[in-house]
């Protein structure tokens, strides 16, 4: 334990290394002696852990900068095709222990800390998530760049730096509650900014038409944005990568010094606080006009800064080159329709700032942009109104009218037979009561590649969303497969699984060659291999309980099954499903004699996610997993054989809490809805049992570790349409154990908080009711039995074990490395460009 007062003094002491960047602990120790002292950021007799913490990450930051500087040069002398991840989102979690474990110098920074009066895992706990993003797909947008650096691509990512990422999710007796979390508060070592890299982005103004016929985008208003830069350590390599995030400010020209003195001091900082409006939060709330208009705006700041430092880094790196040369150095990956408005501003800088002719611009935007779609929502496809697109961007609006009538040309002259399928494939929705811009449609139309991120959905996107540009381009639409980092999410995470993982495969090369983790399969029944896997998990469990107990106040017992859902909390994921299935199982054991539930299989469902601020019936599950979990966990006739338990502000960190705690994990939506999941992938390679549909990556992890270690139920993709005309009609037969548990909760054993609106979300079609169209009720049989199915199992220890080595044995295919590996070979052609 750090004492205050003391240890800084001590600090002092520490005689300066002759090379404070040498990975001595003695060194280290007096690195960051010397950041406590040299780069203060607080009063300076401290040193208590937060104060540790800083000195820390800047120690590391050091040995990062190093390897990143040379990266940037090596990249610059080489001149790679380079990729460039361009996302709205990226949940990059914290940093300081995966740099330290990619710079493979864990051991040297514990002893130096321990010298100084601190234990590494420790003040690690001071770090606070870098949340910029929202789930998956901002999470995967981070394991991928923590693959590129690790296959030593040349690559980077793109985003923005929101002053406000995620909130913070509070639970009250009213239910959810949203705290602004401010990651930057108290700064965040890890980012640098360039003051040198600065680029106008302009919003509004009109289109001024040349005395040559050549257009120009004038007037408006003008925001400089700003990078910053993130490095991104590559696992025992020295390459290492960058995220630019871009932040927004106005000039000094802006700000109207007259006013001010005029005491208008508002309207004197009107720019500057528009300027600053755009990168302050995350997702802002689009219900209204006003907040549609900021999220355009936030994509397009994206857009337009990032390409033209992609066409500065051009230029500069060698001189006088051909634009046709664009392609083969630059390739551009959106992730998903988020950032499509690339598209037609790197049509426009082509055009109207660098000469090019429409031809020209065309071949080589559509030779260098790629797009992903990771959902096939109709609600989450994104469609601009044109009447806004036309106020705030109406050169890139000429573009977009110009490539829709040459694209509907194109079909007419080329396929006759796809006259009657143009309305929906072209990119302009002209409906008079709301014309919009359909911003998948430009996207597919636009880019060179298009994929989906699990088998199932690609197939889907294939045979429906997309079908008419698969007769059209056969070859334009891909699979690829998501993946997930085995450093943070197993290495890392969990480093006693990773011990002994690396002790029965006499080598650690599986963290960056997780196909190796099939070696593990030849011991599946070993005893001494399963009494280490049950050992490991055991001391996962505690430490989870502890931290279950310190957030939660909840008591829970590892020798009970640790049942897991984590993740967004959304209709179509299904966790009334869960917490229905929970409300049955409670009903059942409060049935029972004291005899019949000694023989239950004691559980503790854990049911954790964020649900977006304007969704109603997703805070009203939030509400009902916190109401029976109180409800539950006092009942002193079943709380030792069932405790529900709502894990608040579930993040980046509690993550990686959670899943090496986890012995069964649920990933239950409605087959066809989840794109592929990518946590299902985490759960799994830390040895947790599915119980899941035929969904997303489901489908594939059950392949690959075997359909014997997967809890499958429900519906399949190819019977929801059926089965939801079915309910329409009035066909359905509801279970009488689904009526069972919904009239427990309208009975009041809850509490008097109004769930009729959910629950008739599961009935007909009348009032708020969609008429169950996610298709609880008709699952709900099939996921008891198959629950069923896993209370059996997990009596059998040696059986259950073996499973759960099977999951991780078969999770080598769900490697970010493999996932990334593809598109640099199949979509972007780049190759690695490693820093010697
Ligand atoms: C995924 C989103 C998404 N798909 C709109 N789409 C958003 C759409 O705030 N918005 O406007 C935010 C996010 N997120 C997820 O991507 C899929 O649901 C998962 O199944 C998938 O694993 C993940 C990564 O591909």
């Amino acid at each position: 334990k750090a004492n205050g007062k003391n240890e800084a003094a001590k600090l002092a002491k520490i005689p300066a290394a002759a090379n404070p960047l040498a990975n001595e602990p003695s060194a280290i120790a007096s690195n960051i002696s010397y950041h406590v002292q040299y780069s203060p950021h607080f009063s300076p007799t401290k040193f208590e852990p937060e104060q540790a913490f800083f000195a820390t990450a800047e120690s590391v930051r050091d040995r990062l900068i190093q390897q990143w500087n040379e990266t940037y040069h090596h990249f610059n002398k080489v001149d790679p095709k380079q990729t460039y991840y361009l996302s709205m989102e990226f949940l990059q979690g914290r940093t300081l222990t995966n740099a330290i474990g990619s710079l493979d110098i864990q051991n040297a920074y514990a002893d130096a800390l321990n010298n100084l009066g601190h234990v590494l895992e420790e003040i690690a706990e001071q770090e606070k998530d870098a949340a910029l993003g929202n789930g998956g797909l901002g999470r995967l947008a981070s394991c991928f760049l923590d693959s590129m650096a690790t296959l030593n691509l040349p690559a980077w990512g793109y985003g923005l730096r929101y002053r406000y990422g995620l909130f913070k999710q509070k639970i009250t007796k009213q239910g959810q509650e949203e705290v602004a979390e401010d990651w930057l508060e108290k700064f965040s070592p890890w980012e640098v900014v360039r003051h040198d890299v600065v680029f106008p982005v302009r919003f509004f103004g009109s289109v001024m038409v040349n005395p040559n016929g050549t257009r120009k985008w004038v007037g408006g208003e003008v925001v400089q944005a700003v990078a910053y830069d993130i490095p991104i350590p590559g696992y025992k390599t020295k390459n290492t990568i960058s995220l630019r995030l871009w932040d927004a400010k106005a000039s000094a020209e802006d700000f109207n010094l007259f006013q001010f003195n005029d005491g208008q001091y508002e309207s004197a900082a009107q720019l500057h606080s528009r300027a600053q409006q755009i990168c302050t939060v995350l997702y802002p709330g689009d219900s209204t006009e006003e907040g549609k208009l900021l999220r355009l705006k936030q994509q397009f700041f994206l857009c337009s800064a990032s390409l033209q430092d992609m066409i500065l880094r051009f230029k500069e790196r060698k001189s006088g080159r051909q634009w046709s040369e664009f392609p083969s150095k630059v390739a551009v990956q959106l992730n998903d329709t988020h950032p499509t408005l690339a598209i037609p501003e790197l049509m426009r800088l082509l055009m109207d700032e660098e000469g090019l002719g429409w031809d020209e611009a065309w071949d080589i935007t559509t030779r260098t942009v790629a797009y992903t779609n990771h959902t096939v929502l109709p609600e989450a496809l994104e469609k601009w109104s044109q009447a806004v697109m036309w106020k705030l961007l109406p050169r890139h609006m000429e573009i977009i009218e110009e490539i829709d009538k040459r694209f509907i040309a194109m079909v007419r002259s080329t396929r006759s037979d796809l006259e009657s399928k143009i309305p929906s494939m072209c990119i302009l929705d002209n409906n008079p009561k709301k014309p919009v811009v359909r911003m998948a449609n430009l996207c597919v139309v636009s880019a060179h590649t298009v994929n989906g991120v699990a088998q199932l959905h690609s197939d889907i996107l294939k045979a429906d969303l997309f079908a008419d540009y698969v007769s059209l381009w056969p070859n334009k639409l891909q699979n690829k497969t998501n993946g997930i980092t085995p450093r943070r999410w197993l290495r890392f995470c969990n480093p006693e699984l990773s011990k002994i993982i690396t002790k029965w495969l006499k080598t650690d090369q599986w963290v960056t060659n997780l196909d190796l983790l099939v070696g593990l399969r030849q011991f599946a029944d070993n005893t001494e291999l399963q009494a280490e896997w049950e050992s490991a998990k055991m001391a996962s469990k505690k430490h989870l309980a502890d931290y279950i107990w310190r957030v939660t106040g909840v008591t829970i017992d590892p020798n009970s099954l640790f049942d897991i859902q984590v993740k967004r909390i959304h209709e179509y994921k299904r966790q009334l499903l869960n917490i229905l299935g929970a409300i049955y199982r409670y009903k059942k054991l409060k049935e029972m004699s004291p005899q019949e539930r000694k023989k239950t299989t004691p559980r503790t469902i854990m049911i954790g996610g964020k649900a977006f601020a304007t969704y109603t019936n997703a805070k009203r599950i939030v509400k009902l997993v916190n109401d029976v979990g109180e409800v539950v966990n006092t009942d002193p006739e079943v709380n030792s054989y069932l405790k529900v338990v709502f894990v608040p502000n579930y993040n980046v960190s509690v993550a990686e809490l959670l899943i090496p705690g986890s012995e069964l994990s649920q990933h239950i939506s409605t087959a066809g809805m989840e794109a592929s999941g990518t946590s299902n992938m985490k759960f799994s390679l830390n040895g947790c049992l599915i119980i899941g549909t035929l969904d997303g990556a489901n489908v594939e992890i059950r392949q690959e570790i075997g359909e014997e270690n997967f809890f499958l139920f429900g519906a399949v993709a190819e019977q929801v349409p059926k089965l939801r005309k079915e309910r329409e009609d009035g066909l359905f037969k509801p279970d009488p154990r689904f009526e069972e548990a919904k009239q427990f909760i309208r009975s009041g054993a809850f509490g008097s908080y109004d769930y009729n609106p959910l629950l008739d979300s599961l009935e007909g079609n009348t009032g708020y009711g969609r008429g169950d169209y996610f298709l609880v009720g008709y699952d709900f049989p099939s996921y008891l039995e198959a629950q069923d199915r896993v209370d059996q199992a997990y009596k059998d220890r040696k059986k259950w074990l073996k499973m759960s080595i099977l999951s991780t044995a078969g999770s080598g295919k769900f490697s970010s490395d493999r996932t990334i590996a593809q598109y640099a070979k199949e979509i972007w052609n780049i190759t690695e460009c490693r820093t010697a």
